[in-house]
């Protein structure tokens, strides 16, 4: 299958001479979801779940990661440098080894998904434990980036955003045109607003985007940040996005709305997306899922289709599942 990269290229910022750094990312499924549709009191056929958790290192970062690294070869960078709640830093690192790139990756301690921090390893990444959460390690990155001549990997490296608009692409042609209503997970807002600048680049009908943060992480629904954000979803434990500004845009340009789900919604979701749907997802992936079960339930009803992103795996993340999934003992 062709790259990202490849596949897109009229749309993305590389020429000619541009090194593509690519492990097969993107081209990801969209998978009709009828009883999930059934839970939130919709028609057949109007729920589809974008299942990012199929790129090459188990989420959508892999999306900007593959340009972001391409990016910074072209540009003879000596390596990258992020922070992340983890998958950035497993995709960085994975893109950065590809590459034959260093990669040095700051992590807020004890506050990473297992799965995540053992690719980031693998990988070969360079590991900075920052005592503190991710908006500190998110500051102390940026800071050392500076002072040490690498390159950020972060939302805030401008070709992240565009790699990660692609998925936009694809959930249009998937469906014949963009759906009525989009929901997904916010954290540092780099998908949120990449997604928006996508449909806004395609020309036809846009989406209302409906984004759903963690009840204890939640800076764009309270309207100030959260000095120490809480959630079981870690990937979306941010109290401070860097992208705000977009995410708002997204929710106000298209008419869509930013909401809270508590860690329990989450949860539920989470269970549900794998028992009934077959699509085991991460917790922070499930939050856009719990948003549209807690609208339609309070009978908030979207009217049209809906995509959901998911945008992790669930084996990101085992220690959340053992904890959170009954093992079903057979009685055979
Ligand atoms: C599975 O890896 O911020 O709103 O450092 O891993 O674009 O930040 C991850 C975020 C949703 C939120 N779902 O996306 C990181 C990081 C999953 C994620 C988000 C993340 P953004």
């Amino acid at each position: 299958m062709k790259s990202l990269i490849e596949r897109w290229r009229g749309r993305l910022p590389v020429t000619g001479r541009t090194p593509v750094v690519s492990l097969g990312e993107g081209g990801t499924p969209l998978i009709r979801a009828d009883r999930l549709a059934r839970a939130a009191g919709l028609p057949p056929g109007s729920v589809h779940l974008k299942f990012e958790g199929t790129n090459p290192t188990g989420s959508f970062k892999d999306r900007g990661m593959t340009l972001a690294v391409s990016k910074a070869l072209e540009a003879g960078s000596r390596g990258v440098l992020c922070a992340s709640t983890g998958n950035t830093a497993a995709s960085a690192a994975a893109y950065a080894a590809k590459a034959g790139l260093r990669c040095v990756v700051f992590l807020p301690r004890g506050a990473v998904a297992r799965g995540k921090l053992m690719q980031a390893a693998a990988h070969g990444a360079e590991i900075v434990d920052v005592a503190g959460n991710f908006d500190a390690a998110l500051r102390t990155a940026l800071r050392t980036a500076e002072r040490k001549g690498l390159t950020v990997v972060n939302s805030s490296n401008p070709f992240r955003i565009e790699g990660q608009k692609t998925a936009a692409f694809e959930v249009a042609e998937a469906m014949g045109r963009a759906p009525d209503f989009q929901f997904m997970p916010v954290g540092n807002a780099g998908n949120i607003t990449a997604y928006w600048k996508g449909y806004k680049e395609l020309g036809g009908g846009r989406p209302r985007i409906m984004g759903f943060q963690a009840a204890g992480a939640a800076p764009l629904v309270l309207g100030h940040p959260v000095k120490a954000p809480r959630t079981v979803a870690t990937a979306i434990r941010i109290g401070d996005p860097y992208s705000r500004d977009g995410a708002l845009a997204a929710r106000d340009e298209s008419g869509g709305a930013i909401g809270s789900v508590t860690d329990s919604q989450i949860l539920a979701a989470y269970r549900f997306l794998a028992r009934e749907e077959g699509v085991f997802c991460e917790p922070a992936s499930a939050a856009g899922v719990a948003g549209l079960l807690k609208l339609c339930r309070s009978g908030r009803k979207p009217r049209g289709t809906v995509v959901c992103v998911l945008t992790g795996h669930g084996l990101k993340d085992p220690d959340t599942a053992a904890r959170c999934i009954p093992l079903r003992r057979s009685r055979l």
